[in-house]
Parts: C-alpha cells; structure tokens; sequence
C-alpha cells in the first residue's frame, strides 16, 4: 500500500512556477524590490478591475490593514466587534489602544447579530468592526443603517471574502474601508498580504500615505504612519496566481456543494446559513450537536493524518489575557461544536468522500 499523504485543513492554490518566474525576472532587471513598485501597482489595478473595486491599497498583511483602517479613521474609543472571528480582530483593535465590545452573532449565518447591536452603543462607541466570518457576507443593510444613525464608522474585516458579491457588486465596496487577508491559506494569496478598501480617494490616499511611514507625495509626514508596503517579489506571487482566481473560486463551491450532498445523510450535522448565492465558499465549517462529538470526529480523523480546524474556537472573548470577558452565549457555544473541514483546490473527489465516510462512521459508532 502506498504511504497515505497527510491532508491538511487548507492548502494554498500556487501559479506554475515558471509563471511566477516571468514576473520575478521583471525585478531582477529592474532592482525595483518595493516602495510600490511596477508589480504592486499592477496587481492592485488587476485585481481593482477583476473585483470592480474603486480603491485598493495593497498592504503587508490584514492585521495590520486593520490596524491601518482604525488608525485613518482616527478612532479612539470603543469598536463593537464579533467574537466568533480569528485572534487577528481582536490584536488589530487592542494595537489601535481601542476597546473591543463584544456583539453576539447569529445562531444561523455565524455573523455579527444585527439585532444586538444597539443595545451595545455608549457614548464611547466608535465604530463597528463586523467579520463576514467564513466569506460569507453579513447583514450589510441593516449594519450600515445602525451606523448612519448612531454616526459610527463601519470597518469589515473581509479577511475571508475574496470573490463574494452582494447583489452583484464585490463585498468590499461596504463600509468605510473592508479590509481582506491575501495570506496563503485564503481562496486567492500573495504569500502573505492584505488590502485595504476605501469608499473614497481621500480615505484611500490617507491609507497609501500610512503604509509608507507617513509620506505624502513630496515626502513631508502629513500622518502617523507606518511600514505597510508589500514587496514586488510577494506581488509577482499574486500577479501569476491571480490568472487563476475564477478556476479557484469555482472549484471552491463545486467542492462546498459535494460535501453538502456527500453528507446529507447525517442528520447530526448542521451547516452555516448561505443566504446570499454570491458567496466564496471560502470554508466548509460544520456544526456539531456537542462538543464531545466533535472530538470524537477530529480525533478519528487526525489518527488517519487528515487535519480539520476548529475555526474559530475559543470565541476570542475568552482570550482573557487580551481581553476583558464580556458574556456571548452564541459564539461561545458555537465556537465549541464547529470544525472546518479540508477544502482546497488540489483536494481531490476521492479525498472528500474518504473524510466523509470517516465522518459518517464516526457518528454512527
Ligand atoms: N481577520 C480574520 C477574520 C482572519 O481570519 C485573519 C486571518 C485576519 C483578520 C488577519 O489576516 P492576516 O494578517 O493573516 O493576513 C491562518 C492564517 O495565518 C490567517 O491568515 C487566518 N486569518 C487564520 C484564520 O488562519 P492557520 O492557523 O490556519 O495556519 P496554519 O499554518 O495552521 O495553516 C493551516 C494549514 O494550511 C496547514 O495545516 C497547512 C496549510 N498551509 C499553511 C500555510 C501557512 C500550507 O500548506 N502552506 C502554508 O504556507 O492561520
């Protein structure tokens, strides 16, 4: 028998390596490695016209994107935010010297739950910080309406939401900024890399000026800034992969869509609420009945070298080193009793029924 190869949560979709090459020879004649170079700005045109995006500032990773997006806004105060969401969040809020306050989410779609949100507002609240946890987008509307009325400012976390589209139009012309992560493990990488989404030039230019220390273009310091810059080298990554953006993101939900069906057998399993069709399926989480069922799953899977991930647990309000507890009942369940299983493009048919079967089995026994 064959050595069996391990298959892990997620694995990065990357270009022929001659593809990437051909961009990398680019810096090699030119010796421009970063400071905005050629690449980036290409990748930031490509990927602003693919996206139909007005703005984009490409950034070194989405945690500090974030942490960028607070910092333009000028907020300082308290940032209504998810716990059901990556440590990530909660690091850029915390660096930014803001306050998390904690809004319960949706036993359904896993978002931030609209209808708990005003309940939080102080005179100290600044903005909101919704996830669209797993790409899957939140409830924009009724989000933004809260904004406008309380005169808060909106910043997604989009890490997870390259690809999806509300009513046709890219997730990331919501908010104030939506700020994306281009890491390795998303649908669509540079290596490491994130971008930052304005809904104006002004906004947009602040942000190009904050990834370069401050400097406006005649390199007099008009802002706290910092060093945000990705290198050419990661945006030639991002340049070759980008010709495989709609393979990849298409294959994501053919992949969701048999997993659903492969699994429609088990009752015990319940799945995130998808409202939207536009989505990216960036994830396939399942929710377990307890807790004790889903280590029972993981373990059986881990003992036959296949990796799912408990995205996103503990609930990052529990984090109480970094954090003060604030109670959300919902994350803090939830969070418990969901597992991510492997979806990738180079995950193969027979790959997924074998996870399924060993799912099935284990639920059975
Ligand atoms: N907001 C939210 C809601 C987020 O989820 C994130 C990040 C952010 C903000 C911040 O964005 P960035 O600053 O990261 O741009 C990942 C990622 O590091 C992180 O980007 C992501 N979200 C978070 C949810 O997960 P892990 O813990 O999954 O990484 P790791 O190394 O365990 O990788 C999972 C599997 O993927 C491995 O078992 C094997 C495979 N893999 C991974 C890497 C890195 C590869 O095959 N090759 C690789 O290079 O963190």
């Amino acid at each position: 028998m064959p050595e069996q190869k391990p298959i892990y949560v997620t694995q990065p979709h990357l270009a022929p390596l001659e593809e990437v090459q051909a961009y990398l020879s680019r810096i090699w004649s030119s010796k421009v490695v970063s400071h905005n170079g050629p690449l980036i700005q290409q990748l930031e045109n490509d990927l602003k016209q693919k996206l139909g995006l007005r703005y984009m500032s490409i950034v070194l990773n989405g945690t500090l994107g974030l942490q960028m997006a607070i910092k333009a806004l000028d907020l300082k105060g308290e940032i209504i935010t998810t716990p059901f969401t990556y440590v990530a969040t909660l690091c850029a809020i915390n660096w930014e010297g803001c306050t998390p306050v904690y809004c319960d989410i949706d036993t359904e779609t896993f978002n931030m739950d609209p209808d708990k949100i005003e309940e939080l507002i102080t005179p100290e609240t600044v903005a909101i910080m919704p996830v669209h946890v797993f790409g899957t987008a939140c409830d924009i509307e009724r989000i933004e309406a809260i904004a406008r009325k309380h005169h808060l400012k909106v910043i997604y976390d989009a890490a997870h939401a390259i690809g999806t589209r509300v009513k046709g139009n890219s997730i990331f012309n919501y908010g104030d900024i939506s700020v994306t992560s281009l890491h390795a493990t998303k649908i669509f990488n540079t290596g490491e890399g994130g971008a930052c989404m304005a809904n104006s030039e002004e906004l947009d230019e602040k942000l190009q000026r904050i990834r370069f220390y401050g400097h406006d273009e005649n390199r007099e310091i008009s802002v706290q800034g910092t060093n945000g810059k990705m290198t050419e080298i990661h945006a030639a990554i991002g340049l070759a992969n980008l010709k495989y953006f709609d393979v990849v993101l298409h294959d994501r939900k053919l992949k969701y869509q048999l997993y659903k069906k492969l699994l429609s057998d088990l009752p015990q399993l319940r799945y995130q609420k998808i409202e939207r069709e536009e989505t990216n399926y960036a994830y396939f989480p399942v929710v377990f009945e307890s807790e004790a069922q889903l280590l029972k799953v993981e373990n059986a899977l881990k003992a036959n070298l296949i990796f799912p991930r408990r995205y996103f647990y503990p609930s990052v309000n529990l984090y109480k080193d970094i954090t003060t507890y604030q109670p959300t009942p919902v994350s803090e369940d939830l969070s418990k009793r969901i597992l991510c299983l492997p979806l990738y493009y180079a995950l193969k048919v027979e790959e997924m029924e074998r996870v399924v079967k060993m799912v099935a089995e284990c639920l059975a026994s």
